[in-house]
Protein backbone atom coordinates (compact mmCIF):
# COMPACT_ATOMS: atom_id res chain seq x y z
CA UNK A 1 0.00 0.00 0.00
CA UNK A 2 1.53 3.46 -1.22
CA UNK A 3 0.01 5.13 1.52
CA UNK A 4 1.87 3.86 4.45
CA UNK A 5 3.06 4.64 7.10
CA UNK A 6 -0.02 6.60 7.25
CA UNK A 7 -0.58 9.09 10.24
CA UNK A 8 -3.88 10.85 10.97
CA UNK A 9 -5.17 12.28 14.44
CA UNK A 10 -8.75 13.80 15.72
CA UNK A 11 -11.19 13.83 18.65
CA UNK A 12 -12.41 10.67 19.98
CA UNK A 13 -16.22 10.06 19.51
CA UNK A 14 -18.89 7.59 20.97
CA UNK A 15 -20.09 4.64 18.80
CA UNK A 16 -22.26 1.97 19.66
CA UNK A 17 -20.70 1.36 22.70
CA UNK A 18 -20.22 -2.40 21.75
CA UNK A 19 -16.40 -2.70 21.83
CA UNK A 20 -15.93 -3.12 25.32
CA UNK A 21 -19.27 -4.27 26.60
CA UNK A 22 -19.76 -7.42 24.05
CA UNK A 23 -16.28 -7.79 23.11
CA UNK A 24 -14.08 -7.10 26.01
CA UNK A 25 -11.61 -4.76 24.10
CA UNK A 26 -12.83 -1.06 23.63
CA UNK A 27 -11.99 1.08 20.30
CA UNK A 28 -11.48 4.58 20.00
CA UNK A 29 -13.43 5.62 16.94
CA UNK A 30 -12.64 8.10 14.84
CA UNK A 31 -14.96 11.21 13.79
CA UNK A 32 -16.38 10.98 10.14
CA UNK A 33 -14.37 14.13 8.83
CA UNK A 34 -11.00 11.95 9.91
CA UNK A 35 -12.60 8.75 8.03
CA UNK A 36 -13.46 10.61 4.45
CA UNK A 37 -9.72 11.50 4.90
CA UNK A 38 -8.05 8.57 4.25
CA UNK A 39 -6.15 7.60 1.11
CA UNK A 40 -8.18 5.82 -1.66
CA UNK A 41 -5.46 3.29 -2.16
CA UNK A 42 -6.14 2.30 2.02
CA UNK A 43 -8.13 -0.99 1.76
CA UNK A 44 -10.91 -1.45 4.22
CA UNK A 45 -9.05 -4.19 7.18
CA UNK A 46 -7.15 -4.28 10.31
CA UNK A 47 -3.89 -2.51 10.59
CA UNK A 48 -1.10 -2.51 13.43
CA UNK A 49 0.50 0.56 14.41
CA UNK A 50 1.50 2.89 17.01
CA UNK A 51 -1.14 5.85 19.21
CA UNK A 52 -1.03 8.15 21.46
CA UNK A 53 -3.76 10.19 23.88
CA UNK A 54 -3.68 13.91 24.19
CA UNK A 55 -0.04 14.48 25.13
CA UNK A 56 1.15 11.03 26.89
CA UNK A 57 2.55 8.08 25.95
CA UNK A 58 3.14 6.50 22.75
CA UNK A 59 1.68 2.85 22.94
CA UNK A 60 1.24 -0.08 20.17
CA UNK A 61 -2.25 -0.47 18.64
CA UNK A 62 -4.57 -2.66 16.39
CA UNK A 63 -7.37 -1.05 14.50
CA UNK A 64 -10.20 -1.60 11.89
CA UNK A 65 -11.20 0.40 8.94
CA UNK A 66 -14.49 -0.45 7.56
CA UNK A 67 -17.90 -1.61 7.80
CA UNK A 68 -17.68 -4.28 10.59
CA UNK A 69 -19.29 -6.95 8.27
CA UNK A 70 -19.94 -8.83 11.93
CA UNK A 71 -22.11 -6.80 12.81
CA UNK A 72 -23.47 -5.16 9.12
CA UNK A 73 -22.30 -1.06 9.98
CA UNK A 74 -23.67 1.15 6.95
CA UNK A 75 -21.35 4.15 8.23
CA UNK A 76 -17.84 3.27 7.54
CA UNK A 77 -15.50 3.49 10.55
CA UNK A 78 -12.01 3.97 12.25
CA UNK A 79 -11.80 2.05 15.42
CA UNK A 80 -8.18 1.99 17.42
CA UNK A 81 -7.97 -0.39 20.10
CA UNK A 82 -4.67 0.64 22.15
CA UNK A 83 -2.44 -2.17 23.35
CA UNK A 84 -2.78 -0.50 26.73
CA UNK A 85 -4.98 -0.23 30.01
CA UNK A 86 -6.21 3.12 30.32
CA UNK A 87 -8.06 3.92 33.72
CA UNK A 88 -10.59 5.78 32.73
CA UNK A 89 -12.29 6.73 29.37
CA UNK A 90 -11.06 9.23 26.63
CA UNK A 91 -14.05 10.38 24.14
CA UNK A 92 -12.81 13.52 23.30
CA UNK A 93 -9.59 13.55 23.36
CA UNK A 94 -7.66 14.24 20.50
CA UNK A 95 -6.22 10.36 19.62
CA UNK A 96 -2.88 10.83 17.34
CA UNK A 97 -1.80 6.90 14.87
CA UNK A 98 0.52 6.26 12.63
CA UNK A 99 -0.75 3.12 10.81
CA UNK A 100 2.00 0.95 9.59
CA UNK A 101 1.04 -2.47 8.38
CA UNK A 102 -1.96 -4.56 7.14
CA UNK A 103 -3.13 -7.48 9.37
CA UNK A 104 -6.01 -9.17 7.00
CA UNK A 105 -9.44 -8.39 5.53
CA UNK A 106 -12.98 -7.93 7.89
CA UNK A 107 -14.27 -11.04 8.12
CA UNK A 108 -18.19 -11.75 9.16
CA UNK A 109 -17.37 -14.42 11.91
CA UNK A 110 -19.77 -17.39 12.50
CA UNK A 111 -19.85 -15.94 16.11
CA UNK A 112 -19.09 -13.80 18.45
CA UNK A 113 -16.53 -15.68 20.41
CA UNK A 114 -14.73 -16.45 16.79
CA UNK A 115 -14.77 -12.82 16.20
CA UNK A 116 -12.75 -12.36 19.36
CA UNK A 117 -10.35 -14.71 19.31
CA UNK A 118 -9.36 -13.14 15.73
CA UNK A 119 -8.93 -10.06 17.60
CA UNK A 120 -6.65 -11.44 20.25
CA UNK A 121 -4.54 -12.85 17.52
CA UNK A 122 -4.29 -9.46 15.94
CA UNK A 123 -2.95 -8.30 19.01
CA UNK A 124 -0.59 -11.15 18.98
CA UNK A 125 0.89 -10.26 15.45
CA UNK A 126 0.82 -6.35 16.25
CA UNK A 127 2.93 -7.35 19.07
CA UNK A 128 5.17 -9.26 17.00
CA UNK A 129 5.54 -6.36 14.32
CA UNK A 130 5.87 -3.35 16.74
CA UNK A 131 8.87 -4.96 18.24
CA UNK A 132 10.87 -5.06 14.12
CA UNK A 133 13.12 -1.96 14.17
CA UNK A 134 11.58 -0.78 10.93
CA UNK A 135 8.27 -0.31 13.01
CA UNK A 136 10.11 0.22 16.57
CA UNK A 137 11.89 4.27 15.04
CA UNK A 138 8.09 5.21 14.26
CA UNK A 139 7.06 5.59 18.18
CA UNK A 140 10.08 8.45 17.95
CA UNK A 141 8.72 10.05 14.90
CA UNK A 142 8.58 13.91 15.37
CA UNK A 143 4.26 13.16 14.47
CA UNK A 144 3.81 12.48 18.12
CA UNK A 145 5.86 15.20 19.38
CA UNK A 146 4.67 17.69 17.22
CA UNK A 147 1.17 16.58 18.79
CA UNK A 148 2.05 17.00 22.66
CA UNK A 149 3.96 20.64 21.74
CA UNK A 150 0.34 22.07 20.16
CA UNK A 151 -1.58 20.26 22.67
CA UNK A 152 0.82 22.22 25.31
CA UNK A 153 0.43 25.33 23.75
CA UNK A 154 -3.17 25.09 23.59
CA UNK A 155 -3.47 24.51 19.61
P1 LIG B 1 -17.61 3.31 21.50
O1 LIG B 1 -18.57 2.52 20.71
O2 LIG B 1 -18.21 4.58 22.04
O3 LIG B 1 -16.34 3.55 20.75
P2 LIG B 1 -16.24 1.27 23.06
O4 LIG B 1 -16.94 0.24 23.88
O5 LIG B 1 -15.57 0.85 21.80
O6 LIG B 1 -17.26 2.44 22.80
O7 LIG B 1 -15.18 1.93 24.03
C1 LIG B 1 -14.30 2.89 23.52
C2 LIG B 1 -13.86 3.91 24.55
O8 LIG B 1 -13.18 3.26 25.65
C3 LIG B 1 -12.83 4.86 23.97
O9 LIG B 1 -13.45 5.97 23.31
C4 LIG B 1 -12.01 5.29 25.17
O10 LIG B 1 -12.59 6.44 25.78
C5 LIG B 1 -12.13 4.09 26.13
N1 LIG B 1 -10.92 3.23 26.22
C6 LIG B 1 -10.40 2.79 27.39
N2 LIG B 1 -9.32 2.01 27.18
C7 LIG B 1 -9.12 1.96 25.83
C8 LIG B 1 -8.13 1.31 25.01
N3 LIG B 1 -7.14 0.57 25.54
N4 LIG B 1 -8.23 1.48 23.66
C9 LIG B 1 -9.23 2.22 23.14
N5 LIG B 1 -10.19 2.86 23.86
C10 LIG B 1 -10.14 2.74 25.21
N1 LIG C 1 -15.45 -6.37 12.98
C1 LIG C 1 -15.89 -7.26 12.08
O1 LIG C 1 -17.06 -7.26 11.75
N2 LIG C 1 -15.04 -8.18 11.50
C2 LIG C 1 -13.72 -8.22 11.82
O2 LIG C 1 -12.99 -9.06 11.26
C3 LIG C 1 -13.22 -7.30 12.79
N3 LIG C 1 -11.92 -7.33 13.17
C4 LIG C 1 -11.48 -6.41 14.09
C5 LIG C 1 -10.12 -6.43 14.48
C6 LIG C 1 -9.64 -5.52 15.40
C7 LIG C 1 -8.19 -5.57 15.79
C8 LIG C 1 -10.53 -4.57 15.98
C9 LIG C 1 -10.03 -3.58 16.99
C10 LIG C 1 -11.86 -4.54 15.60
C11 LIG C 1 -12.35 -5.46 14.67
N4 LIG C 1 -13.68 -5.46 14.27
C12 LIG C 1 -14.14 -6.36 13.35
C13 LIG C 1 -14.57 -4.37 14.70
C14 LIG C 1 -15.46 -4.73 15.87
O3 LIG C 1 -16.63 -5.34 15.39
C15 LIG C 1 -15.78 -3.38 16.55
O4 LIG C 1 -14.59 -2.88 17.11
C16 LIG C 1 -16.86 -3.51 17.59
O5 LIG C 1 -18.08 -3.76 16.96
C17 LIG C 1 -16.98 -2.24 18.43
O6 LIG C 1 -17.27 -1.12 17.66
MG1 LIG D 1 -15.41 1.84 19.73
Amino acid sequence: MKSLPYFCRGAVVRGFGRGSKELGIPTANFPESVVDNLPSDMKTGIYYGWACVGNSDVHRMVMSIGWNPFYKNTKKSMETHIIHTYKEDFYGETLSIAILGYIRPETSFNSLDALIKAIHNDIEEAKKQLDMPEHQKFKDDDFFSTSKKEIMNGH
